[in-house]
């Protein structure tokens, strides 16, 4: 009996979903949107790539990734109301900016949509929990010594970042800027912002060679300023003069290597962040308490324990450069 009923319930709901152009999920299904700066970047693909392997190891949960086609808090903020209209069980978001979404994700929260950032922060009040891929200190330390390592003489650098309001790039400018006592003789020169769009950042880092004709390194704490910046000094005949750096991936960098526009490079495990913001997200849609000192699993990738501000870190950046480009190349 009970279960007949539990039948003609199911077909109801499916009639229900078809009619309505969706697709029906059982009822301890959840729905977990995995929300980047922008579509079309490498590196959040490559996130999506390790949200859905978390997916179908937990079961039952359906990704949606998503993201505005420009980097801009507009763009998610337009997101962020759609994914609390279609009512998704949690909201996993990479922020292009720290405090212009909190309300709109505020609202979700205030629907009982579980709401994590990763990657790039949103501002406590904003979210449950804070992702950071490595440490903060460690990773602003990094990206100048991958350049100073590489200037004997010193002399001057300049970093191209992406959107100049972007949490992470942010925050790792800041800790770059603290680093640079250390690496005496090494001038950082300019910071420009391109956007995270390969036009704009290429147009940027040859802006930079203009303005700064003694330029070292390009430092490019971006995927996507990386490689743009790789092609404006190959382009411009500069490679062996200015050495690019910062945070890119051995796909998209294996070139820039080879070519020795780029000497050596970072970055952490994207498939790995992915699947451990989406291990957050329905750890705490399950009700997770995610309270400073709180530790919460991740799956394959262990645990993290949550700070003061309710914020963790994955893992240490790696370094990569001609000796081991060619192993990491086809990973991500
Ligand atoms: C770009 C994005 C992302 C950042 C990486 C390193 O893909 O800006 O937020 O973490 O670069």
């Amino acid at each position: 009996m009970k279960r007949r009923t539990l039948t003609s319930l199911t077909a109801g709901l499916s009639l229900a979903a078809g009619l309505f152009g969706t697709t029906a999920i059982a009822a301890d299904d959840m729905r977990i949107a995995l929300v980047v700066k922008a579509l079309g970047i490498g590196f959040f693909e490559a996130a999506a790539e390790g949200a859905k392997e978390a997916a179908a190891e937990l079961g039952g949960v359906e990704i949606i990734y998503t993201g505005p086609t420009d980097t801009t808090a507009e763009g998610q903020i337009e997101v962020i109301n759609s994914l609390i209209a279609q009512g998704v069980d949690a909201i996993a978001i990479s922020a292009n900016d720290p405090d212009a979404l909190v309300p709109s994700l505020k609202k979700a929260m205030s629907r009982g949509i579980a709401v994590v950032s990763w990657d790039s922060g949103v501002a406590p009040e904003g979210r449950q929990m804070h992702l950071n891929p490595s440490s903060t200190d460690l990773i602003g330390n990094t990206i100048i010594k991958l350049a100073a390592d590489h200037m004997p003489d010193g002399g001057d650098v300049a970093i191209l970042s992406a959107t100049a309001t972007a949490t992470n790039q942010n925050a790792w400018i800041e800790a770059a800027k603290k680093a640079l006592p250390s690496y005496p003789g090494v001038n950082l020169a300019a910071t420009v912002y391109g956007d995270d769009l390969s036009d704009k950042s290429y147009r940027e880092a040859q802006g930079l060679m203009t303005s700064y004709p003694d330029l070292k390194a390009i430092i490019a704490p971006t995927t996507v300023g990386i490689l743009a910046s790789c092609q404006a000094v190959t382009d411009a005949g500069k490679v062996g003069e200015i050495n690019v750096t910062g945070l890119g991936l051995p796909s998209e960098m294996a070139g820039c290597v080879d070519s020795g526009a780029t000497k050596s490079f970072a970055i952490w495990n994207p498939i790995d962040l992915g699947y451990s913001a989406v291990m957050l997200a329905h750890a705490i849609a399950k009700g997770a308490d995610a309270a400073p000192g709180a530790e919460i699993p991740m799956g394959r990738m262990g645990s993290v324990k949550l700070d003061d501000t309710n914020s963790a870190a994955m893992s240490d950046p790696f370094t990569y450069d001609s000796s081991n480009i060619d192993q990491f190349k086809s990973i991500f």
